[in-house]
């Protein structure tokens, strides 16, 4: 009787640690495909493909290239690609999901390329032509790098696509002249990778993903009265 007891506490227990935490736990849905009108950088064929921002894999990375070619410079990549550089991808979450913020994971390297300013809209369709609704626009990333996360938020929506408009990528020519003199000379010699030299107009994004509640990791900015906040101590 007395281990019966004992076994209905510790079922109510875990019960009720389950329902405490459930709410918390803020899931995240990976899509099942992208689609874009976008070119990506085609050497060797199907390395940096759109599906690899939704493969799951931090060490892939899609690389969209610029879509508005307004530039006059036929030697940079793609042609005429200039700044800003913009491209348009649409993700399909399998299912209707109610989300309220999108996850762009950079690459693993010491290089800055990730979307710099985007806007993100819910449609009905997986090519971003019905019902375009804008969940936020022209949302300013931090310059971000080795698998580190930007994120965007907006006010929950339940939908089964949503359209990414990349305003402006950090691949492109960094302002100088320090970078252009020293840096990327160096990481050529040292045969790190290089980025900011103008001759590449892209996007290169490692995962995208979609939460429903903001996660864990979200940098919050610190209240104006702490000068550290105390969980980060
Ligand atoms: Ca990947």
């Amino acid at each position: 009787m007395l281990a019966m007891g004992a076994r209905t506490k510790a079922v109510q227990l875990v019960l009720s640690l389950v329902l405490f935490v459930w709410p918390l736990a803020a899931a995240e849905f990976r899509p099942v495909a992208v689609w874009t009108d976008a070119e990506w950088y085609p050497k060797p064929p199907g390395k940096y493909a759109p599906e690899k921002m939704i493969d799951g894999d931090l060490g892939t990375y899609a690389c969209l290239l610029d879509d508005t070619r307004t530039g006059k410079d036929t030697t940079v990549y793609p042609p005429k690609a200039a700044a800003p550089v913009t491209a348009t991808f649409v993700l399909d979450l399998g299912a209707e999901r109610t989300v309220c913020g999108m996850r762009f994971v950079a690459r693993n390297a010491w290089v800055y390329v990730l979307a710099k300013n985007v806007s993100v809209f819910a449609c009905t369709d997986a090519q971003g032509q019905k019902q375009t609704k804008p969940l936020v626009e022209n949302q300013e990333l931090p310059a971000t790098s080795n698998s580190n996360s930007a994120f965007a938020e907006w006010q929950p929506v339940t939908t089964r696509y949503l359209k990414v408009r990349v305003n402006d990528s950090y691949q492109k020519r960094y302002p100088g002249p320090w970078m252009s003199e020293s840096q990327i000379p160096w990481c050529r010699k040292v045969g790190l990778p290089t980025a900011g030299d103008g001759k590449n107009l892209n996007i290169q994004i490692a995962e995208v993903t979609c939460y429903d509640t903001r996660p864990g990791d979200y940098p919050v900015k610190n209240p104006t009265n702490v000068a550290f906040p105390r969980h980060r101590l």
